[in-house]
């Protein structure tokens, strides 16, 4: 038997299994179908950018470890984020920092760049048939080297990147205009001190009227929607993030502007997954950075853990696909970084899966009527039904590899291409 027969005949025994509990297996592959995911720009070059590739990572995110053949260029970047999209099954989105634009003309400082420094990748998701996001980069800058931008005390310096956020939202609604999908403008600022901190109030208000003034620019939201994203600590902000949760949550809630929730940057036993069902209530859309931190907010790569796989399921249980945009976040410069985007966006989407596959009416039965044993039970059988040969049917029907084939195929790159860098 071929190895095409054996990934449909277990489908189609798969299908089986579900189908005696209720679920569509054939309607979740169509959800699956349909879910893209943000792949990130910045794990292909370990946050370095097109800008200053050689300059320090600051802004309290660090990437550890120099494995062999990280890309250098766009064309570099582009054909790694190929060779990746080609080994995950679907049509997905790829998320772009300012600090990737092509700068070969001349360099353009983070207060100058305008969309033309990005109508290489604006070109590129053309030809590949992918929408992008975009994010300002308020980092790796001598302007944010005292570890206050938007919020910083000197008025010239919040100017800066006030502007440079400012056309950051002009360069996303162009790339959504001309991609004719809204492209995604993500803020994160770094913003904080190692060490107790006096006049938090002064910081938090100069960073609520720098937002106030970044989006007095209206722009149109079938172009471009902003999102903000707090943060609990970073290496050297310790002591005070003035961007924390309650911070955006206020302000988002405020002002109708979408959060970004990053796995990494809560306490270490508070999750995102509960954070879905209240912010759904309150706030327009939902981002995500879909990252795992190890012990801190590492950025390792995604894998499928019961916290990935809770968030899934929260998303799914609220019918919220349309409301949530996945995004990755991660960085991990010790392994093969084709490797790791192609591990982290696969698990994300065997958590979506699984997801898609609960049985969630019988569940809400079980729960209403008081029958907590029962729901124990079903949670805890659904972890063990093959849901693995339903997804991998999905990649052999999108013309993927199954299983561990990827491996193979990203060691041959390697061999061809990246080990010659
Ligand atoms: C940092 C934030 C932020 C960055 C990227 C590179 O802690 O998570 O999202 O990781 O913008
Ligand atoms: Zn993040």
């Amino acid at each position: 038997m071929s190895k095409e027969q054996k990934v449909e005949q277990a489908f189609a025994a798969a299908a089986e299994r579900y189908a005696e509990l209720g679920v569509d297996v054939n309607k979740a592959l169509e959800q699956l179908q349909n879910l893209p995911i943000s792949i990130h720009c910045w794990q292909g070059d370990d946050v370095s950018g097109f800008e200053n590739p050689d300059g320090p990572l600051t802004g309290g995110i660090q990437t550890t470890g120099n494995y062999p053949g990280k890309a250098r260029t766009p064309k570099e970047l582009y054909a790694d984020l190929e060779e990746a999209l080609s080994l995950i099954p679907g049509v997905h989105r790829v998320n772009v920092h300012a600090i990737y634009g092509d700068f070969s003309d001349g360099r353009a400082d983070r207060n100058q760049i305008e969309p033309k420094h990005f109508q290489g990748w604006i070109d590129w998701a053309k030809k590949v048939g992918v929408k992008l996001d975009f994010n300002s980069t308020c980092f790796s800058h001598p302007l944010a080297d005292d570890g206050f931008t938007l919020s910083n005390r000197k008025k010239e310096i919040r100017d800066f990147w006030i502007e440079h956020v400012k056309r950051c939202r002009i360069i996303s609604a162009e790339i959504g205009k001309q991609l004719g999908s809204p492209c995604i403008h993500n803020i994160w600022i770094p913003d904080g001190s190692k060490d107790m901190t006096v006049d938090k109030l002064l910081y938090r208000q100069n960073l609520k009227n720098a937002l106030d003034e970044i989006f007095s620019l209206k722009l149109d939201p079938q172009y471009m929607r902003d999102c903000i994203e707090s943060k609990l600590f970073g290496i050297g902000s310790e002591s005070y993030v003035v961007g924390s949760h309650e911070f955006y949550m206020g302000y988002g809630v405020a002002n109708q502007v979408m959060i970004t929730l990053d796995a990494g940057h809560f306490h270490p036993t508070e999750v995102i997954s509960d954070k879905i069902s209240s912010l759904l209530l309150f706030a327009p859309e939902i981002m995500l950075h879909v990252s795992r931190g190890v012990r801190w907010d590492s950025d390792h790569v995604v894998t499928l853990t019961d916290e990935l796989l809770a968030l899934a399921q929260e998303i799914v249980r609220a019918d919220a696909l349309d409301r949530v945009h996945v995004g990755l976040d991660y960085f991990d410069a010790s392994i093969n970084r084709i490797g790791a985007y192609v591990t982290g966006t696969r698990a994300t989407q065997k958590a979506f899966l699984q997801a898609l596959l609960e049985p969630t009416a019988k569940l809400r039965e079980f729960e209403d009527k008081g029958q907590y044993f029962e729901r124990l039970a079903f949670l805890e059988e659904m972890k063990s039904l093959p849901w693995n040969a339903v997804y991998d049917y999905f990649c052999l029907k999108n013309g993927t590899a199954v299983g561990t084939e990827y491996v193979g195929k990203i060691q041959q790159y390697e061999k061809d291409v990246t080990s010659k860098r």
